[in-house]
């Protein structure tokens, strides 16, 4: 069986010196890397918003940044402005090895909501058409890799597993935002989901 592997927004905002950096999230770039020769499809997933995303805390006057908010889908974390459409923090890290993608999947472009999960926007219902994508290829046994592991790796291997997929995250190629205990809830939850971690 093919197994692939995902990564997750490995994107310079993510990175020590980007807009939401993720401690150490540049030193799970060699690993990834080293990885994807080991997978038969590789997919990369791509933070994508517009200037005026309603998850950051600059479009809401007065909002701190990692406050909470009150959206039509639920509650939002709202985050420094980062991965804006065409900019360098958008981009991918350098050291990155692109070439294998087979897919690169972007998610987060729609202004009034958010997409932490490869497969659905926040409001868990809007497809990404990710899913569609791997039935198609029949892919099922699917291996989660990259930022941040406490959201949208989570998020994403989560969703997989409730979508009938075989998920596994490699943690070791993963770091954390870990806000408030984050990083604990989520591999509780993820356990909870059946998603295996090794
Ligand atoms: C992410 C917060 C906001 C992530 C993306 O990639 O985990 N986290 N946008
Ligand atoms: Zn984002």
């Amino acid at each position: 069986m093919t197994r692939v592997l995902i990564v997750v927004d490995m994107q310079n905002d993510f990175c020590p010196d980007g807009a939401l950096p993720v401690a150490g999230g540049n030193d799970i770039v060699a690993p990834i890397n080293a990885l994807m020769g080991d997978f038969g499809a590789v997919v990369l997933t791509q933070d994508w918003h517009p200037a005026d995303h309603a998850s950051f805390a600059a479009n809401h006057p007065g909002a701190e940044p990692f406050s909470m908010v009150d959206m039509p889908y639920g509650p939002q974390v709202l985050w420094p402005r980062h991965c804006v459409i065409g900019t360098p923090g958008a981009a991918f890290h350098p050291g990155l090895d692109l070439d294998r993608a087979d897919l690169v999947i972007r998610k987060g472009f729609r202004a009034g909501i958010d997409s932490y999960s490869a497969f659905f926007e926040n409001d868990r219902t809007t497809p990404t058409g990710l899913a569609g994508y791997l039935r198609d290829r029949g892919l099922t046994d699917l291996f989660f890799v990259g930022l941040a592991h406490d959201f949208c790796v989570a998020w994403s291997a989560m969703d997989a597993a409730r979508l009938g997929f075989h998920a596994t995250v490699i943690e070791r190629a993963t770091r954390a935002i870990d806000l408030n205990g984050s990083l604990e809830r989520a591999r509780a939850d993820m356990r909870a989901a059946g998603v295996a971690l090794e």
